[in-house]
């Protein structure tokens, strides 16, 4: 099960401290983060709405990081222009969302940007298997969306794996990315079921306990362990 894709940290911005957002933005591109992660909730899909579009739009002239967008709302196609005019680089969508998820899919990838299928913790991976050319990557939830600090659902291994698997047997080559209870304990065991992108939020990066460039640091070394550990399961295997 060898992978080629470098390990990526996407920072939750929804788990950033708003009155210190312009200083933990400058220490996240300091300690070279990959990605910036934004979780736009419409109240319906999820019972939550933590981050608007003026915030991301307010954002964006001030870094230079990909702009990484996770959608959890009924009306994805609504959302997708209104990314795209603010500058956004990538938006995954929730199948169980996306009625249309064909669609939706090429509606994202018409502007260039990457487009993600989300999956929540019970829905399997057969939903995927008639979009894969239409998709950049999968997004594996690894708790039920909504909400930061929530504890990881036990099938989430196996289903990082299973994803892995089946991306696999359908010569399909993206990445995983993982978001939920992204910790500094999970982290070795998700890399080695083969999560490639790590959203990061309470449990790691923004760990209360460390400020945020000792907690990224933490981040690569439960990283490297990761990698560690997925080498030795795949002399295993083989
Ligand atoms: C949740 C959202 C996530 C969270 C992230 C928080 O619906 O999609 O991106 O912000 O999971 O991380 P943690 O470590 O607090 O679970
Ligand atoms: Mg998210």
């Amino acid at each position: 099960m060898a992978r080629a894709f470098p390990i990526q940290i996407a920072p939750s911005m929804m788990c950033a401290d708003i009155w210190q957002l312009a200083e933990q933005v400058h220490q996240l591109e300091q300690a070279g983060v990959d990605y910036l992660h934004f979780d736009i909730m419409d109240a319906h899909f999820v019972p939550n709405m933590p981050v608007g579009l003026v915030f991301l739009e307010q954002l964006r002239p001030h870094t230079q990081l990909p702009f990484d967008v996770h959608l959890m709302v009924d009306n994805n196609d609504f959302f997708v222009p209104l990314l795209v005019a603010i500058g956004v680089q990538s938006i995954s969508v929730h199948v169980e969302s996306a009625v249309h998820l064909d669609r939706t899919l090429t509606l994202i990838r018409s502007h260039g940007i990457k487009a993600g299928v989300a999956l929540n913790p019970a829905t399997p991976l057969s939903v995927l298997r008639y979009v894969t050319e239409q998709m950049d990557y999968v997004l594996i939830m690894t708790v039920n969306p909504g909400f930061a600090g929530q504890r990881m659902v036990p099938s989430a291994y196996r289903k990082i794996r299973d994803c892995c698997l089946f991306l696999q047997e359908n010569g399909v080559d993206i990445p995983i990315q993982v978001d939920g209870n992204v910790s500094f304990d999970r982290i070795p065991h998700m890399v080695a079921a083969g999560a490639d992108i790590l959203v990061t939020g309470t449990s790691s990066v923004f760990h209360r306990d460390g400020t945020l460039l000792e907690n990224i640091a933490r981040t690569r070394q439960a990283i490297a362990e990761g990698l560690r550990m997925r080498r030795h399961d795949n002399l295993r295997i083989t």
